[in-house]
């Protein structure tokens, strides 16, 4: 067979059954093979979000998805996706057609684009070791937990080559913490009256054994933003650590003597550029790459480990159970019930607090939520409960706005029994819409909801008390709901609670076209975790 069809049923084989991207003429065997083989392939209608969207459905269903790219343009559209999903650690295979010939249109330096991200360049060589190289490029990603560029040279594609043997699937072996390194964390937890858990990213998946072991040692349970939902119903979840938690988590968590990052980088979002760390408090990381133990923040204690294999030594060694943090009931910590605001909405326009607490009462509970970058994402981040961490997808390691909506479609085929819910400024909205395209194709039940200020609200809010001119980042009004409507959305202008009736409705009914929320929102002030950050800064 060819080496483009080889490589596509080697890619299957290895486990990528769900393929993103933009055909052209470079990938059209190769992506027509892996449908063949049994994969599913989503159109995107540009490559930026298709990247995103293999990003979002690889971390939402624990499996390795593939962005499939043309050669050169099809490879430099992708890139803010790929470099998100490279800092994110994401098990993602990019496989890209290649234009090696220097004179082509489409050449360019597909290595460099890629270790220029984080993301690791591999190549098909040779028709003899191509189905080798595809194997060993997915395994690269479970194993390392990386974002792998496969190039498939245009020169090689249609060579002959044997059909792939079946080989095992790769997979990532837990990495054993050392003995003595959980004694000392077993010793501190021992010693510690206020322990809290801040779970993060390698947390995923390890709920049963993090409670178990919190409940040991009386510990109060927080995530990261990209571990929310983790401890969803547990009495002593805190939600989230950092700039979206509510005024009463901060102060359990900087009040706690003991601090243990599971699988969680504890940078600056997560512990408020070190603000959520008690003068007094220890602080340990548990990570299985040793390699991201202390870079954000100085630590007492290290353990390199495996995240579930750490805390289930740990319990072991514990001994008998001690009420530690949690001598009191918590009572509610919900940023929703702890902080009282007088709402500023206008008639004109809605405050975003109210209208993201009415989405929150609307919205069935088994919802998954992707929220844009911007000003206006504080707010349904910290008001929108999401049901475990496959319950919020969250693109934001390179703080790119844009990603929202691609982010919105791959969690909603990863979660399908959820309703998909993707939460947007007007900017992002305005910079990824094509994809509603994509939404209203899939038949997917989406629900878009776009907080308008028609400006980059965090530009003006960034700029605004400085006294600069702001025309650079404010905008005419937008009907971003007509628009909608252009892409087959059913979609509603929203300017106060009743308007949301509309919503109301269509979640009653058979949700068979996607819907568009355009809400205008009050915006004459920043939002209270942008505030922060631009004073941590
Ligand atoms: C790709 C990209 N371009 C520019 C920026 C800088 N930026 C950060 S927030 C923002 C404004 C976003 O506007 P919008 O989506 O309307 O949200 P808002 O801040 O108004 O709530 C911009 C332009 C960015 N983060 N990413
Ligand atoms: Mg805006």
């Amino acid at each position: 067979m060819k080496v483009a069809v080889a490589v596509g049923q080697a890619l299957t084989a290895a486990g990528v059954r769900q393929v993103f991207g933009v055909v052209g003429s470079g990938n059209f065997h190769l992506t027509n093979a892996m449908v063949a083989a049994g994969a599913r392939f989503v159109a995107a209608r540009h490559e930026g979000g298709a990247a995103t969207m293999a990003d979002a459905y690889s971390r939402m269903s624990g499996t390795v998805a593939a962005l499939s790219v043309h050669q050169g343009c099809g490879l430099t559209n992708a890139m803010t996706g790929i470099a998100e999903a490279a800092k994110s650690r994401t098990p993602m295979l990019v496989v890209a057609a290649e234009a090696t010939e220097p004179r082509s249109n489409f050449h360019v330096d597909q290595d460099a684009l890629a270790r220029s991200v984080g993301a690791v360049p591999v190549r098909i060589t040779s028709a003899e070791t191509a189905v080798a190289e595809a194997q060993a490029a997915v395994a690269t990603a479970v194993r390392e937990r990386r974002t792998v560029l496969l190039n498939v040279p245009l020169s090689l594609q249609a060579l002959e080559t044997a059909a792939p043997v079946a080989e095992p699937r790769p997979s990532r072996n837990a990495v054993v913490p050392d003995a003595a390194e959980v004694a000392a964390l077993t010793d501190l937890l021992r010693r510690a009256e206020r322990p809290v858990f801040v779970a993060g990213r390698g947390a995923r998946g390890h709920r049963k054994a993090l409670e178990s072991l919190a409940e040991r040692c009386g510990a109060l349970l927080a995530t990261s933003a990209v571990a929310h939902g983790l401890f969803h119903g547990n009495p002593w979840d805190l939600g989230i650590s950092g700039g979206f938690a509510s005024p009463r988590t901060a102060e359990l968590i900087r009040d706690a003597d003991l601090i243990v990052g599971w699988g969680c980088a504890l940078n600056m979002w997560t512990m408020r550029h070190g603000q959520l760390i008690g003068p007094d408090a220890t602080v340990v990381q548990v990570d299985d790459d040793a390699s991201a133990l202390g870079v954000h923040r100085e630590i007492q204690l290290g353990v390199t480990g495996d995240v579930e294999l750490t805390a289930t030594l740990a319990l072991e060694a514990y001994g008998e159970q001690q009420v530690g943090y949690r001598a009191a009931e918590l009572g509610s910590v919900r940023w929703r019930d702890v902080v009282a605001f007088d709402d500023e909405s206008t008639g004109e326009r809605i405050d975003p607090r109210t209208l993201s607490i009415a989405l929150d009462d609307m919205l069935p509970a088994e919802r998954v939520l992707a929220v844009d970058s911007g000003n206006f994402m504080g707010y349904p981040s910290v008001c929108l409960s999401v049901p475990d961490e496959n319950g919020f997808c969250f693109t934001q390691a390179f703080q790119s706005i844009g990603l929202g909506l691609a982010t919105a479609i791959g969690a909603a085929l990863a979660q399908p029994d959820r309703l998909p819910v993707a939460v947007l400024g007007d900017g992002g909205a305005l910079m990824s819409a094509v994809e509603l395209d994509t939404v209203r194709r899939l038949g997917l039940p989406m629900l878009v909801v776009v907080y308008n200020d028609d400006a980059y609200g965090a530009e003006v809010h960034h700029f605004g008390p400085g006294g600069h001119a702001l025309e650079t980042v404010t905008f005419p009004p937008t009907d971003i709901a007509a628009i909608g409507r252009g892409y087959g959305f059913e979609a509603v202008i929203v300017r106060g609670v009743d308007d949301l009736a509309a919503v109301a409705s269509w979640l009653n009914g058979p949700r068979s076209a996607p819907m568009l929320v355009d809400a205008k929102v009050v915006a004459e002030h920043p939002s209270w975790w942008l505030e922060e950050a631009f004073r941590g800064h």
